[in-house]
């Protein structure tokens, strides 16, 4: 499946009180990439729940690290931890037509996801962002246009992405930009996530 260009929000479940109500504003906002996050464990009917909004949306529903869980969605995004003592060949294979997208920090690593058979490559962080502890530090434009020319798959570019910088992140060739804070702690998510999607240079 090929990757829409735009905005890649994350539903965070340590970001939201209200994972449903998040989701429900992005998808108005016209989102069709969206990733649930839930370092603490997916809840199968939170995610069911998910999918019963995004599938009737025409939007694609990822999983973050829960491999199982993915195959019950519309993809699956790991780490470069989440591939221990796994073959990425093989997880290609079990996703079938859903998505795979794998988390690199340099340029190796994406040309290594990308002869795998992954479909997008996630990089970053773009800058510095409170929300994930051990994100590493910050490479900007030019870090993220490095994983761009590498790799002949589309780059999703994360990490402290907001509306002052985002037509900036859309510089470095990324495809798309994935924001947790800057939607789940907007007071209006559904105007955030539109006003991201007017400055990275979606048509409204
Ligand atoms: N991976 C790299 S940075 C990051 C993740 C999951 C956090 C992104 O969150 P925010 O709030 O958009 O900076
Ligand atoms: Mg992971």
């Amino acid at each position: 499946m090929t990757l829409p260009r735009g905005i890649y929000a994350i539903v965070d479940t340590s970001a939201t009180d209200d994972p449903l109500a998040l989701l429900d504003a992005v998808l108005r906002a016209d989102v069709r990439v969206v990733q649930l996050r839930a370092k603490a464990g997916v809840d199968r009917d939170l995610l069911r729940a998910m999918l019963a909004r995004t599938r009737p949306a025409g939007a694609s529903l990822i999983v973050n690290d829960n491999f199982a869980a993915a195959l019950e969605a519309d993809g699956w995004h790991g780490g470069q931890e989440d591939l221990a003592g796994h073959e990425l060949a093989i997880l290609r294979r079990d996703l079938g037509e859903r998505l795979l997208g794998i988390s690199c920090g340099t340029p190796a690593q994406a040309l290594i996801a990308a002869a795998g058979g992954a479909d997008y490559i996630g990089t970053g962080p773009y800058a510095v962002t409170a929300t994930k502890a051990d994100a590493g530090e910050a490479i900007g434009v030019a870090g993220i246009a490095a994983v761009v020319r590498a790799v002949g798959i589309p780059v999703v570019a994360i990490g402290g992405i907001d509306r002052s910088n985002i037509a900036t992140v859309a510089t470095s060739g990324a495809h798309m930009a994935a924001v947790i804070s800057s939607i789940a702690s907007a007071a209006d998510p559904e105007a955030a996530t539109r006003e991201l999607r007017a400055r990275w240079g979606d048509p409204a």
